[in-house]
């Protein structure tokens, strides 16, 4: 690893180290590297059709960030179907998960893929940036054979991969293979991902943090206690909030600076908003090799066994600290 290595050569040199390397998990990052050349042309230029108010058939009423979710969702999939790698996806764009049974009809690929391919998308009509998050497993059913429910609904622990494109001030890419997490940033006048972050990893303490407080009537008591410990003016602590409304992005920024993000249970969202599959599992694949924590307050994301591809669940992440001081909050009623 060294400062301007390019995610290209990045994701050779450590080809070896992947696990189960046999090249198709390279093969796999290469697919996504360059859907998210293409989803973040796309949505730049999206940003522009807003400020003009014109386009073919792009109207600024608030479709064009559907237009782009689901133009988003048929980049990735077909950047994944193209290699023939993956033998299936879940997408939240997708009711049901997408069985791939390759040109040679064997079923051979070993990996299936699930993802959010553009969330917090109602961001993009005022600027704000968005992402996209993949979650990377092992099949578990007999390669060869179609591809199973079962092979989505794997704890989170079993993951190979995860990673997020934020599509920001600059996009970038950040991923972990089970070995620490790497962040690498676009040059858009040479289309080419180059290594910025290099093992990103929390900061000791963390003083932000991130929850949509326009909720706070409905969270858990411990949440409420939480918040207010936060907001509490002693020992001069001096917590801020900040919070964007695109996970991505909150998670990004409390990663290299250090905080919490929570999206814990509320109405409408009695079991939370986020997904497990593929935004909580990923995330806190990546939280976690980046030092951090994630739980759902009581128990930590990764352990936890899925049952339904598209099922919510309440979200914290942050630093360590941070996060088992919410727990003992929580933990009191
Ligand atoms: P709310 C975007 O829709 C998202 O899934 C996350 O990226 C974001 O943190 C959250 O929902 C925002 O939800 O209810 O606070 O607007």
């Amino acid at each position: 690893m060294h400062k301007n290595q390019t995610l290209g050569e990045f994701i050779i040199e450590n080809q070896s180290s992947f696990p189960y390397s046999s090249g198709e998990l390279s093969s796999l990052l290469n697919a996504l590297r360059l859907a998210a050349k293409v989803v973040n042309h796309e949505v730049n230029k999206a940003g522009l059709v807003d400020l003009f108010g014109n386009s073919g058939d792009i109207n600024i009423q608030g479709e064009s960030q559907q237009k782009l979710d689901i133009f988003a969702n048929e980049i990735f999939i077909q950047a994944l179907v193209n290699r023939e790698i993956v033998c299936g996806i879940v997408s939240e764009e997708n009711d049901e998960f997408i069985a791939i049974n390759g040109s040679d009809k064997r079923h051979s690929s070993k990996y299936v893929v699930l993802m959010d391919p553009l969330d917090g998308s109602s961001n993009i009509d005022v600027n704000v940036s968005v992402g996209t998050i993949f979650s990377i497993y092992r099949r578990i059913s007999p390669v060869g054979t179609p591809v199973t429910q079962e092979d989505f609904l794997q704890a989170g622990n079993n993951q190979v991969a995860a990673g997020y494109v934020i599509y920001g001030t600059s996009t970038m890419l950040v991923f972990t293979t089970g070995d620490g997490v790497n962040g690498f940033t676009l040059n858009p006048a040479l289309g080419t991902f180059y290594l910025s972050h290099a093992n990103i990893k929390f900061p000791e303490e963390g003083n932000i943090y991130s929850v949509n407080e326009g909720n706070y009537s409905n969270f858990p008591q411990g949440v409420k206690d939480y918040i207010k410990y936060c907001q509490k003016i002693e020992e001069n602590r001096p917590y801020a909030s900040r919070y964007i409304g695109s996970m991505v992005s909150d998670v990004h920024r409390n990663m290299i600076k250090g905080g919490i993000y929570m999206y814990p249970s509320s109405f409408p969202y009695p079991e939370g908003k986020l997904r497990l599959l593929y935004e909580c599992n990923p995330i806190a694949f990546i939280v976690e090799q980046a030092g951090g924590k994630a739980t759902d307050g009581k128990q930590r994301i990764l352990d936890l066994k899925p049952n339904d591809i598209h099922q919510r669940r309440p979200f914290f992440c942050g630093n360590t600290e941070m996060v088992n001081k919410l727990e003992n909050f929580i933990a009191k009623y």
